[in-house]
């Protein structure tokens, strides 16, 4: 079989890391696009990450910045990869309304960069689409792929309209593209400023005896948390099934961000009420309350299904944190 050669853009993000490693185990050559910046971004990936001089290197690391399209042809005749995945994004849902202008450049704008260097560079790969379960906003559980689109914040908007830009080359171009449409999904390697991971730090860096309140938004918003390496997982089987197509990939459950931190404190016995406090800075100005996907297709296209469900998932991650603090 000829080599196989990756992209991915957001290889430093958690997503991106877990991919490298599984694209890596699986033969491939990995390349990533980072962006410079004066601190190291690299931590999620530096444990995969050889020397490029090493005879065993297979993961290569090129900068640019999804705001800079000349760049990305030239990083694709560079590299000539077979599969693209286009996973980096402004990715955080509240500072999209701090930042609606930005994130609509990276974000929307990013994606259709990434689409014309691939059609103006004629490399011939297979290219997936970080869609995600915020597009479907105030739309009401359950939702699958055909569900409609009723997006509650830029950074939705702006996936919105990376989805039919994926779609519209597919269409007019015939690229091999895929949205997979991802419900929420985390890890130990989570950004530290999405719920689920201030929570789960706050709980080691409280059970260490380093910080005593925990101030969050809105405890009543639902959402479908699975375990990302799972979800990566599904991007790859996207881009080995025989057509193009568009997936929802999630647990089929949902939980409320109260039930979450209720089962997080819970395993570290500790008593949330005793240490978590409303903040309205974290409120939103739109909310998405509901999401429930239903991942039918990916079950009957491309056989995944979620292994890990919530509350094994709330274990993993407090456990983690816990470790890594020796708390
Ligand atoms: P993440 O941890 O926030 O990672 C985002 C990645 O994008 C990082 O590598 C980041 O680089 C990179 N990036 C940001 N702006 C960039 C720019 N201007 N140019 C180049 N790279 C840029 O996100 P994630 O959780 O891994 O999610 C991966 C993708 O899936 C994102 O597109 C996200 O919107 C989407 N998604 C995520 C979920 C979820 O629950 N995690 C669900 C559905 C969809 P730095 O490290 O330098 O910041
Ligand atoms: O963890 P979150 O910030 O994730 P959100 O907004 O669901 O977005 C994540 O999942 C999307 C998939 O649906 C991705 F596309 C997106 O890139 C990102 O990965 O917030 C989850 C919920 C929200 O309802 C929020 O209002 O938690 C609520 N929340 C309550 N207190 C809080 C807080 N969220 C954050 N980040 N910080 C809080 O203090």
């Amino acid at each position: 079989m000829s080599q196989q050669v990756a992209l991915i853009t957001g290889i430093t993000g958690q997503d991106g890391s877990y991919l490298a490693e599984q694209l890596l185990d699986k033969g491939y050559v990995v390349h990533g696009l980072i962006r410079r910046s004066s601190t190291f971004n690299t931590a999620r990936i530096d444990h995969l990450y050889l020397d490029p001089h090493d005879p065993d290197a297979r993961l290569f690391l090129h900068y640019g910045d999804l705001t800079d399209g000349s760049r990305l042809v030239t990083l694709l005749e560079r590299v000539e990869p077979t599969e693209v995945y286009h996973l980096g994004a402004q990715s955080h849902v509240r500072v999209s309304f701090d930042e609606p202008e930005f994130t609509g450049d990276v974000t929307g704008l990013g994606t259709t960069r990434l689409l014309e260097a691939l059609r103006v560079s004629k490399v011939p790969a297979r290219f997936y689409q970080a869609s995600s379960s915020e597009m479907f906003g105030a739309t009401p559980p359950p939702q699958n792929e055909n569900a409609f689109f009723y997006p509650r914040s830029p950074y939705a908007a702006a996936k919105v309209y990376s989805y039919w830009m994926v779609r519209n080359y597919r269409e007019a171009y015939g690229l091999f593209a895929c949205n997979g449409i991802l419900f929420n999904h985390e890890s130990p390697r989570r950004g530290e400023t999405f719920v689920t991971r201030k929570i789960t730090m706050a709980i080691a860096r409280i059970a260490a005896g380093l910080q005593d309140v925990l101030y969050l938004g809105n405890l009543d918003a639902r959402r479908d948390w699975g375990y990302a390496p799972e979800y990566a997982d599904a991007m790859w089987r996207m881009l080995q099934a025989d057509e193009p197509a568009d997936y929802v990939v999630a647990t089929g459950t949902s939980y409320s961000v109260g039930d979450f931190v209720r089962m997080a404190f819970e395993h570290a016995d500790l008593d949330w009420e005793k240490h978590v406090k409303f903040d309205p800075r974290y409120l939103r100005p739109t909310e998405v309350d509901d999401l429930i996907g239903d991942a039918t297709k990916a079950k009957d296209v491309l056989g995944w299904q979620a292994q890990t469900f919530t509350p094994e998932l709330v274990k993993i991650m407090v456990d983690a944190d816990r470790a890594r603090l020796g708390a």
